[in-house]
This record gives structure tokens, C-alpha cells and sequence, in this order.
């Protein structure tokens, strides 16, 4: 028997076949998956997939599963990336979560539409390996499960360092320890026309003195913005992005279509910039990409068309990065054009690791629609990449009891959100008095003005960035 052995491993290896004698990556049963359905609603349903891997040790894993029903369709999944092909879903692990030692598990998940009944999907395989654990059985015997976090990283203490490169889990942005975090910034006004308020003192003044977590660049791609010099435009990003790096914050790189509504008269553009700035950012942890301010006097269909045309633009070049989709009527979810979520929530734009834009103007935008976000952070994840103490304008009175009931509301779901604008414009939407971005303040009661003062105060307490 040995010499038989013996004779098969000297042939296999004389025909190059070693692998198929060695163990598999994977051992047979060495696999358990935890299926659950976190919520139902009609039409739709929110699933977690806990995978524990009983086997050898994996350097990349690889789950796949089949829907039963014909009507079970994947529609946005997080923690990996998913793909459905007939009634298979694949989903593999990223950079972040691909290697699984023995006994560790790893927790992904997704968001699924069905229409007759939702049974539980079969036939898991890890790596190719039956999870013989699986779907309601009796759990696999084996090792206990371990964490599989690893070793925390030390944080630097700033929000990138602390967080680490982000990531959309259920409806909310989470940190490297997969958990939920809430990001609060400020936004440039058009860079076409403030490039004196971004600076090195302007920069430091906002991580240390505002402690702000985010910066949003803001490049209008009209209004002399991008479309006048697509190189020049890409390169003050990207130094932009550099600036908040540096500082440990994170870049919202902001699309600024406004007029004309239609992102889809920009799409050309769209693809050129973001494979631009994608490839060059790609390494680092502290771009999120925002690819259309905010689509008006256009239908959620051609935005979803416009975002899953753009999206895939990114992906090629930066497959981790957080994408942020603007909605329906100036970035409202469709309520200011009479709609609202249930478009997005019943026709989500197929891709992984996005969120959606909900953008206010505190003095204009009011209960109706703090009730739409409520509603939507439910279902949807929702950044506020823009918001307004005043009106919708962009000045008049600041509307202090309005804006403190919406960034009440944000902090509750933690929701992030980034203020119009870190500039000297002379609105009263802007954080600091006309012409003071030519001095060196950008912090004190001297040049704040009463928007800025309220911003800095709410912006600047304590993160609360979990670390396990
Ligand atoms: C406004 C600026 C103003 C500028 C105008 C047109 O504050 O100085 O003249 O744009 O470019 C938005 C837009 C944002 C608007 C802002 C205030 O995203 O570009 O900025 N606003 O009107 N949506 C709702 C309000």
C-alpha cells in the first residue's frame, strides 16, 4: 500500500498533480455558515452570513451559495464582494477579511428582493468545500470559534488612523473593527472660486481645532469648474486629499453636478475623472467617492443608470472605497420633487459598499423631511454629504432650533454628515466672515460667523470611534 502510495504521489507529481494529493486549502466539513434573516418586509429582506472557517488556515476564502427560489435576488451586499449568477451567489472576501485562520469567522451580509416565498439558501461551499454545518442544521463539531479580528491595530488617534479604511456594513458606515461610525466634516465651497480658504494653516485649523473628521471637496463641474480644465481640476483634488490625509481625515471627493440636474449630460466626465482620481487614490484609506451632488429635474432611474455606469469605473481601479449615490430631487431621496425613499429602497442601484446622498437646508427642509431619513436609514445607508444651517439658498437667517433637531437626528443614527461651507463667501451659509481667508484665523470668534460658530461647536466634541 505504501509503495502504491508512494508510486501515485511520484506520478502525480511527474504530471504536475501534486495539489490534487495535497490537503485541500479548506479540509472536507471544515466549514460552518450561520444564515440569518435579520429583517423581512415585503418584497424584501436584510440577511447575515456568519462563516467559520473549522479547516486549515485560508489566505483568501470564496463562499458560494444558491437561492432556491427563482424570485431570491442578491441586491447589495457588504464585507465582500458579492455577485449572483442564475440562483448562485458568490461572494469573496477583501483585503481586510480574506484570510481566515482555523476556528476563525468572519461575518458578511446582504440585502436581497424575493417574490413567492424567501427559504433559506443550501449548498454552501467554502473554497469549493461543503459547509456541512449549515442552514438550521445541527452545528458542525469543531474548534470553538475565535474572533477574527486579530491583533487591533495601535491608533494613531486621528479619525483616519483610528478607523482605518471604512466600509458599509447594513446601513451604516463601519471602521476597520466593523463597527458603525459617524463621520462630521465640513465641505469646501467650489474650489473653483475659494482656493484661498484651503490651505495649510486653514487645513490644521479644521483637524485640530474643529476636529473635524471629514473634508468634502467640492469641484463643480460646471460654473468654470472642472469641465473648463479637466487636469488642473483632478490635480487640486488630489492635493486636497493629500491635505486631509496628512491631517488624518477623511476626503469626500465630491462630484459637484448641480446644473444641469441630469448627471447623465456629465457621465463622459464622470468616467474620466473618477478613473483618475480612483487609480491615484486607490492605496489610501481616506478617499470616499461622491459621484453627483445633487441629480435635479431628473427621475431615480437615470441616476441609478448614471451611478451603475460610474461605479464600475471606480471598482476597476479602487474595489475597496465607500461610494456615495446622490438622489432624487437636489439630493432629497425625491421628497422636494413630491417623491420619496421607496423609489430607492424598491430599486436600489445594484452594487456593493455604496450609500446614498440626503442633502438639507435647516431653515427650508423640516419635518417631513427628517421623517424621510428616519425611514430611509432603516433600509438604505445614508450619508449627509451636504447640509445647510439656512435656507436652501444658501443664506438668509440660520435656523438654529431646525439645525439642531437634524444633527440631533444624525448623531442618533449615526449619520455622517459635512457642512456647507468651510469658506469666506458672503452668505450666510459660509463658516467665516467675507475676506478672512486671506489671514491666518480660521478658528476664533473673529472671523467665525454664527453658522461657523454653531458648526465648530457640534463638530469639535468628542468622536466616538469604537476601537473593538
Ligand atoms: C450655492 C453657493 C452659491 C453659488 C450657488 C451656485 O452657496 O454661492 O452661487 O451654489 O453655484 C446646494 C448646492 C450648492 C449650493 C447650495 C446653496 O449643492 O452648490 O451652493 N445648495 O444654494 N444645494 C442646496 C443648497
Amino acid at each position: 500500500m505504501k509503495r502504491l502510495l508512494a508510486l501515485l504521489a511520484t506520478c502525480a507529481t511527474i504530471l504536475g498533480l501534486t495539489a490534487l494529493l495535497s490537503p485541500p486549502a479548506v479540509a472536507a466539513a471544515g466549514c460552518k455558515v450561520d444564515y440569518t434573516i435579520a429583517s423581512q418586509w415585503q418584497g424584501g429582506f436584510q440577511a447575515g452570513v456568519k462563516i467559520t472557517n473549522l479547516g486549515d488556515p485560508v489566505s483568501a476564502w470564496t463562499l458560494r451559495f444558491a437561492m432556491p427560489d427563482a424570485g431570491q435576488k442578491l441586491v447589495q451586499g457588504w464585507n465582500a464582494t458579492w455577485t449572483q449568477s442564475g440562483s448562485t451567489v458568490t461572494t469573496v472576501g477583501l483585503d481586510w477579511n480574506r484570510a481566515l485562520a482555523t476556528g476563525a469567522a468572519v461575518e458578511v451580509g446582504f440585502t436581497g428582493s424575493f417574490t413567492g416565498a424567501n427559504p433559506k439558501p443550501t449548498a454552501f461551499t467554502l473554497n469549493g468545500v461543503a459547509c456541512t454545518g449549515s442552514v438550521g442544521g445541527e452545528p458542525t463539531p469543531g474548534p470553538t470559534p475565535e474572533p477574527s479580528t486579530g491583533t487591533p491595530q495601535p491608533s494613531t488617534g486621528t479619525p483616519v488612523g483610528v478607523n482605518g479604511q471604512v466600509h458599509v456594513c447594513g446601513v451604516n458606515l463601519c471602521n476597520q473593527y466593523n463597527r458603525p461610525i459617524q463621520l462630521r466634516g465640513m465641505s469646501t465651497h467650489g474650489i473653483q472660486w475659494f482656493s484661498g480658504c484651503y490651505n495649510d494653516a486653514s487645513m490644521d485649523a479644521l483637524a485640530r481645532d474643529w476636529k473635524a473628521d471629514l473634508l468634502r471637496v467640492a469641484m463643480y463641474v460646471q460654473e468654470d469648474g472642472y469641465e473648463t480644465d479637466p487636469a488642473g481640476f483632478t490635480n487640486r483634488v488630489n492635493s486636497l486629499v493629500d491635505m486631509a490625509e496628512a491631517r488624518g481625515m477623511y476626503a469626500l471627493i465630491d462630484f459637484h453636478t448641480l446644473t444641469p440636474g441630469d448627471p447623465n449630460y456629465n457621465l463622459a466626465r464622470a468616467k474620466t475623472f473618477f478613473a483618475s482620481v480612483a487609480a491615484r487614490n486607490a492605496a489610501k484609506k481616506n478617499v470616499i467617492y461622491e459621484i453627483a451632488n445633487e441629480p435635479n429635474g431628473v427621475s431615480w432611474t437615470a441616476i441609478k443608470s448614471y451611478a451603475e455606469q460610474v461605479i464600475p469605473v471606480i471598482r476597476a481601479a479602487d474595489p475597496d472605497a465607500v461610494v456615495v449615490v446622490g438622489t432624487r430631487g437636489w439630493s432629497s431621496l425625491g421628497v422636494s420633487d413630491g417623491s420619496g425613499e421607496s423609489e430607492v429602497v424598491n430599486n436600489p442601484v445594484n452594487a456593493a459598499n455604496i450609500m446614498y446622498a440626503f442633502h438639507f437646508y435647516a431653515a427650508s427642509h423640516k419635518d417631513n423631511y427628517r421623517a424621510a431619513l428616519s425611514r430611509a436609514a432603516t433600509q438604505l445607508p445614508m450619508f449627509v454629504t451636504e447640509f445647510g444651517t439656512v435656507s436652501a439658498t444658501g443664506g438668509g437667517a440660520l435656523d438654529r432650533s431646525s439645525t439642531t433637531a437634524w444633527l440631533d437626528l444624525l448623531d442618533q443614527l449615526k449619520i455622517g454628515y459635512a457642512n456647507w461651507t468651510y469658506s469666506d463667501a458672503a452668505e450666510s451659509s459660509a463658516a467665516f466672515q467675507p475676506g478672512t481667508c486671506d489671514g491666518s484665523d480660521y478658528s476664533s470668534s473673529g472671523v467665525l460667523t454664527e453658522s461657523g460658530t454653531l458648526l465648530k461647536s457640534r463638530i469639535s466634541t468628542a468622536d466616538n470611534f469604537p476601537t473593538s
